[in-house]
């Protein structure tokens, strides 16, 4: 077993500026889940605050995008630019749990996450939101986030809401879920390359 505390901390910074978005991202993979969030969406920030406290990853990031047009392209360059991060902070996968599951309740919402650190991009996205909009997120967004964000950490991710009546609460439990899922998956158990071909 590798002593976790001798291990160097698993942690990137992203920089992205387009004609769409001007995106500044930290994350600490093997942080306590302190974060500081500021995408201009509140309900983006509330999601990525939960996938970040339950996560015990550590998240700064800040988003100046062109919301006059929409919320399209922050949501979008977001997911990405986290993904890409959390690509970077975990390297070459030395010791990684790889594999993650978890379920998450939110009153009487219920989510499952399946995640496969497994360098192959994919993502299946069930959320059944119901509404347009909560709050200025179009509620659209949120599978394309998670899309966005799973194709760029070249991560393979499952995320269904199960049972739910209200889209809030659908769409927080989903994250909790994925933030659970994640831990799992991110935690380092040894020092070999968990696959059969020697590589991810
Ligand atoms: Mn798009």
């Amino acid at each position: 077993m590798a002593d976790e505390g001798s291990l160097k901390l698993r942690r990137a910074t992203v920089e992205r500026k387009t004609k769409e978005t001007d995106i500044s991202l930290s994350v600490n993979i093997d942080g306590s889940g302190v974060s500081e969030i500021s995408t201009g969406i509140g309900f983006l920030d509330h999601m990525l605050t939960a996938l970040s406290k339950h996560g015990r990853m550590d998240l700064t990031l800040s988003c100046k995008g062109d919301l006059h047009v929409d919320d399209h392209h922050s949501v979008e360059d977001c997911g990405i630019v986290l993904g890409q991060a959390v690509k970077a902070a975990l390297g070459d996968l030395r010791g990684i749990t790889r594999y993650g599951y978890a379920y998450a309740p939110l009153d009487e919402s219920l989510s499952r996450a399946v995640v496969d650190i497994s360098g192959r991009p994919f993502a299946d996205v069930n959320l059944n939101l119901q509404r347009e909009r909560i709050g200025n997120l179009s509620c659209e967004m949120l599978p394309h986030f998670l899309s966005s964000f799973a194709t760029s950490a070249a991560i393979t991710l499952h995320v269904d809401v199960l049972k739910g009546e209200n889209d809030h609460h659908r769409a927080e439990s989903a994250f909790k879920a994925l933030a659970l899922a994640l831990r799992t998956a991110f935690k380092r158990e040894g020092t070999d390359i968990p696959s059969t071909k020697g590589v991810l």
